[in-house]
């Protein structure tokens, strides 16, 4: 079956906000406003985002206030906390069942490339894979190369094997952290061949900054961004997200 992502990119784009920050992070990515999951769906809603990412318990305790929003939810099926030390690993948390209950119009999950668990992660993620796709569901893979066996190891290459990886195993949509080289992620994406790639924002950076990385993010051939910390962030997170599309959909 063809999986549509019509429900999730608008004219094959897309704009997704992230904020699964609180479990990967911790509080400390936030302020006294973003640290309310509301302030993020109106930031979502308001924006006209294609996508809001959440674990499944703001899903479920937010549920009212997402549906209202309307912005399609993206559910995070896995996730971990940054204070475990040693080779990561993030395994599933939420079923795809419970995603679609919740009313997940796309799931998402992580896998630590070169990592010593990358197995584990890989084989979760193809029964998550195939799960979702028999419900029509779309899978979006966060690709993040960690651990030793990757250090070292030149990130024009691990960004092209991040992207790679995503189209073998399946995944509609790659997310991956962007090195800065405008070449190195033409070649990441070519390399995902008809998987589409979006990527994250990063840590909070100068607008002019931010900018210049989505306008190399659009020229390289990715269909947007999942953006987190540089929208939710800013002062004024409704203007960074209209210069944002503009970019995105020019
Ligand atoms: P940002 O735009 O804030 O970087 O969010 C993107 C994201 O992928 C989040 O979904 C995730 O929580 C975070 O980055 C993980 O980043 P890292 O693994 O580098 O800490």
């Amino acid at each position: 079956m063809e999986i549509s992502l019509n429900k999730i990119t608008k004219k094959g784009k897309a704009l997704f906000l992230a904020y699964d920050q609180g479990l990967e992070h911790g509080p400390s990515d936030f302020n006294d406003k973003n640290v309310d999951p509301n302030y993020i769906i109106e930031i979502a809603r308001n924006g006209k985002y294609n996508g809001i990412v959440f674990q499944k318990g703001i899903a479920e305790k937010y549920q009212k206030e997402i549906k209202r929003s309307r912005v399609p939810l993206i559910l995070k099926l896995n996730g971990k906390t940054n204070l475990f030390r040693g080779e990561p690993i993030s395994r599933q948390l939420c079923s795809v069942e419970e995603a679609i209950k919740l009313g997940a119009k796309a799931v998402g999950y992580t896998i630590y490339i070169g990592s010593d668990y990358e197995d584990e992660m890989l084989q979760e993620f193809s029964k998550i894979e195939k799960q979702a796709h028999s419900k029509g569901l779309p899978v979006i893979t966060w690709i993040y190369p960690r651990g030793k066996s990757v250090k070292g190891k030149s990130e024009k290459e691990l960004m092209a094997y991040s992207c790679r990886v995503g189209l073998e195993i399946g995944a509609d949509i790659i997310k991956i952290q962007y090195n800065g080289n405008l070449n190195d992620l033409k070649w990441a994406v070519k390399s995902a061949g008809k998987t589409k790639v979006v990527i994250a924002g990063g840590v909070k950076k100068t607008e002019d900054d931010f900018l210049k990385q989505v306008n190399d993010i659009m020229r390289a051939g990715a269909i947007g961004l999942a953006v987190g910390r540089n929208v939710w962030q800013s002062k004024k997170p409704l203007e960074i997200t209209k210069k944002i599309k503009k970019i995105v959909w020019k």
